[in-house]
């Protein structure tokens, strides 16, 4: 089959559904939530895959016993609040960092220092147990990561979560004052852009859900509004925010620091989804990031109930002249889903969703629009061309190629972005549709091998698949979901593996292992509280507040006994001593809910009430020593 002919065939039968998409909609998205049994027959022809050479390439993945892998992947971890760490491309899951939600193995949400970092409610217990996670992104420098931070959002409670990436742990959450449904995150892709602006990285989170502001409970939708935060990296203060119309759903950087930008599918402000899919075209918001920092730097800001954080005006209204403007409402297909930045620097592209459509915006003419030197902001509009049915995110190469999801057609369509917008602007030989591939099934995210930076190697790509069904083996009515990964190295996309996932990750990034170097033993001096000999171990007692300091140290506790009276608030405090990689204890406490762990020359602490008499064997929960059985404390409470 020619290129010609797959462009032709991809092409012809979209015009049909599209006018299907926009006058059966509703019928099309019910089609959708029940998901059909095969997904693909609806779906426009497909080039052949060289059946020759799959074999060859999934054993590529397949890495012999100790080999390493060659990159890092992050996944969101969805409703478990953590982020996963992934070796790629063999897909195996090395880790989890918890973030937002309790976790059993570290203790995480037990220990105080890690409370303390969820926040805690007025009687100690956690403000949150829910999470939703979405995007992970990690800290650029020079437009490739730096190894420094990784960023996590919470949808449910507007939070985001960094993670220090010397020793893979969360240590900071911040909440977003009047924000709900907190979607899309971004950080700077340059460090720093401005020196001008006395600013570290910052990171750009989209307020998805309008709300009254101030959040009175009125009714009224059509005064609903959303907030585009900015938050310091370093700080994790939230500097400044956008009052927004519509709403912000996905988020992306430029390379230059200059401009950000989120798709918005709700410009019609509705409330209910009839409503938010009324119009043919929404929006995707430029923030003119300069200007903004002026602004709220000027004093132009208003800000909301409690909240201290300046809010600058970026409502169409207030934004008409493009000589003061903050923001600037690019008009794009139907309800869009997924933005994304070109590693080139030049564009973003924004994927339709309803509309079969990929916009490509270039970034320059956004910025003469801004200048006063682009007299139509549309025109900033490059290409718009049809690429297939529920297009979502995209993902690219380095090669000038794009790679975006077809969730209604279950399929990952590559196409090359400078052919597309030669074919909008009426080369119609210019081919831009150079492959498809039908994915197992209905893809969300998708990201290449160090897709958004400066660097994209264009090696593998890989998607996450909503839907499962029929690729694992049964475990009930609760599927996983279908990470297929991809080979991009050549013309034709190979697919290469399927992972099963527990949902949702959503997102991920995926880049080269080298760009990080994670510490494998904790610094005694780096906690205050640190118990530096045994010596010091001992019950220190202040009326009914108790602390029990203990060091570990293979196979044994420095206390083999503590004494306490029923009623005492116990604070208890564990430094592991042992400096050897990988020599982790845990420590449980039966009936008290406490289980957590120390990694080697780590400090955590616990609080909790010794509420019962009696004897209690507090354990080793990590497997240490040959007598890590034996690696025993006794607890005696008297009554
Ligand atoms: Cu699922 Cu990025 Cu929240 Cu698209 S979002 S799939
Ligand atoms: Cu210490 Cu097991
Ligand atoms: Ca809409």
């Amino acid at each position: 089959m020619s290129d010609n002919k797959l462009q032709e065939d991809s092409a012809s039968p979209m015009l049909g559904r599209r006018k299907f998409i926009n006058y059966t909609a509703l019928a099309g998205l019910a089609g959708v939530a029940a998901c059909s049994e095969k997904p693909s027959t609806a779906a426009p022809p497909v080039a052949p895959v060289p059946a020759a050479g799959g074999g060859d390439h999934a054993a590529s993945v397949h890495l012999k016993p100790g080999e390493l892998d060659t990159y890092y992947g992050f996944w969101s971890g969805g409703h478990t609040g953590d982020m996963r760490v992934l070796g790629m491309p063999s897909g195996r899951e090395i880790t989890r960092i918890p973030c937002f939600a309790p976790d059993a193995l570290v203790g995480w949400g037990i220990t105080n220092e890690s409370k303390k970092v969820m926040g805690t409610k007025a009687d100690g217990s956690l403000r949150y147990n829910v999470a939703d996670t979405h995007h992970v992104h990690a800290s650029y420098k020079d437009g490739n990561y730096d190894g420094r931070y990784a960023w996590i959002n919470d949808k449910i409670n507007a939070r985001v979560a960094r993670i220090r990436l010397d020793y893979f742990v969360c240590d900071k959450i911040t909440d977003l004052p009047n924000v709900q449904g907190f979607h899309g995150i971004f950080p700077d892709k340059a460090d720093p852009v401005d020196a001008a602006i006395n600013y570290t990285t910052r990171v750009f989170c989209g307020g998805e859900f309008s709300i009254p502001l101030p959040n009175t409970g009125s009714d009224d939708a059509s005064q609903y509004r959303s907030l585009f935060s900015c938050v310091d990296a370093e700080t994790m203060e939230v500097r400044w925010q956008v009052l927004l119309d519509g709403n912000c759903d996905l988020v992306a950087t430029s390379y230059d620091g200059k401009l950000a930008a989120t798709n918005q599918y709700n410009v019609e402000m509705g409330a209910s989804y009839e409503d938010m899919m009324a119009a043919e075209r929404d929006a995707c918001v430029f923030f003119n990031i300069a200007r903004i920092e002026a602004a709220v730097k000027a004093g132009s800001f208003k800000t909301y109930g409690d909240s201290k954080v300046p809010v600058v005006d970026g409502t169409r209204a207030a934004n008409q002249d493009p000589a003061t403007a903050l923001t600037a409402y690019v008009s794009v297909p139907k309800n869009p889903h997924g933005v994304n930045a070109s590693p080139d620097g030049k564009y973003f592209i924004c994927a339709g969703k309803l509309s079969p459509t990929g916009s490509v915006i270039e970034l320059s003419r956004v910025l003469d629009y801004f200048d006063g030197k682009l007299a139509k902001l549309d025109d900033a509009i490059v290409a718009e061309v049809e690429l297939g049915l529920g297009p979502l995110h995209t993902a690219f190469d380095g090669r000038g190629n794009a790679y975006t999801t077809l969730f209604l057609d279950s399929q990952v369509v590559k196409w090359n972005v400078e052919a597309a917008i030669k074919f909008h602007a009426g080369d119609k030989t210019a081919q831009y549709v150079l492959d498809r591939l039908d994915l197992s099934y209905q893809p969300g995210h998708l990201n290449a091998t160090q897709s958004e930076t400066r660097a994209a190697d264009g090696k593998y790509l890989a998607v996450g698949c909503k839907f499962s069904k029929d690729r694992f083996l049964p475990v009930g009515p609760l599927h996983p979901e279908n990470e297929q990964l991809i080979d991009i190295s050549g013309d034709k996309m190979v697919l290469l593996a399927d992972h099963p996932v527990r949902g949702e990750p959503h997102d991920f990034i995926i880049f080269k292992r080298d760009l990080l170097r994670p510490k494998q033993v904790y610094t005694l001096e780096d906690f205050p509280h640190a118990i530096k000999d045994p010596k010091e171990s001992g019950v220190f007692r202040d009326g009914r507040k108790v602390t029990v300091k203990m060091t570990s140290q293979a196979p044994a506790f420095s206390l083999r006994d503590f004494k306490l009276k029923k009623g005492d608030e116990v604070t208890l405090i564990l430094t592991n001593l042992d400096k050897v990689e990988d020599l982790t204890h845990g420590f449980a406490i039966p009936n008290h809910n406490v289980n957590f762990i120390v990694n080697p020359q780590e400090t955590a602490s616990v609080t909790f009430t010794a509420d019962k008499a009696g004897v209690f064997w507090c354990y080793c929960t990590h497997f240490c020593h040959a007598l890590h059985l034996e690696m025993r404390s006794r607890m005696i409470v008297e009554g």
